[in-house]
């Protein structure tokens, strides 16, 4: 089914036990912020939903999407975060700028995922027109900022569950 029509991030909550001690940090870009904005807005009323307490999620803002690759390095190694999630929304224009600024940001984000302990979460909209954007931050396709805290919380309940010393069968 195409995503025509169809919410893509109607989960707000989690079935998972103990994770109200849980800490996210979470990045946001000014570059349009009208997106951003309710980006933030919704991840952090979802950690909140699912019982994450407002002092253990740290709120920082970024210039634009490129610069989340050296805020969410500084976060995976100077804090003591259980998740970062970084938020961002790049939108086609008339120069090559949109296919630098995602690729980088992309490949950025992934080599620290594959480098470094600390779940990082990708909640950049790459998208070719403002309505796009709209549409998937509080819009007919639901608010992508809900699903990057559902799997924020779902990464750092995975990582703590690997590393855990309890036998698991
Ligand atoms: N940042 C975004 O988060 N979204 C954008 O759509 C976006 N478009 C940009 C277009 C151009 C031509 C330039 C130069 C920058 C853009 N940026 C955008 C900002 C970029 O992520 C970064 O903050 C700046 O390049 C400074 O490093």
């Amino acid at each position: 089914m195409s995503s025509a029509q169809q919410n893509l991030s109607s989960r707000k909550m989690v079935n998972i036990s103990d994770i109200d001690h849980f800490r996210f940090t979470v990045l946001v870009a000014q570059w349009n912020k009208e997106v951003t904005g309710a980006l933030e807005q919704g991840c952090i009323e979802t950690l909140l939903l699912n019982g994450i307490p407002r002092e253990s999620i740290r709120v920082f803002a970024v210039p634009g999407s490129w610069e989340l690759i050296s805020a969410a390095r500084l976060a995976v190694t100077h804090s003591k975060t259980d998740a970062v999630i970084c938020i961002g929304a790049v939108i086609k224009g008339d120069t090559p700028h949109f296919e630098y600024i995602c690729q980088g940001v992309t490949n950025g984000l992934a080599t620290l995922c594959s480098t470094q302990d600390i779940p990082v979460i990708f909640g950049v909209l790459t998208v070719n027109t403002l309505q796009q954007a709209l549409d998937r931050c509080g819009g007919i396709h639901g608010n992508k900022g809900d699903e990057a805290a559902i799997t924020a919380i779902e990464l750092a309940a995975l990582s703590r569950d690997i590393r855990s010393k309890e036998p698991l069968f």
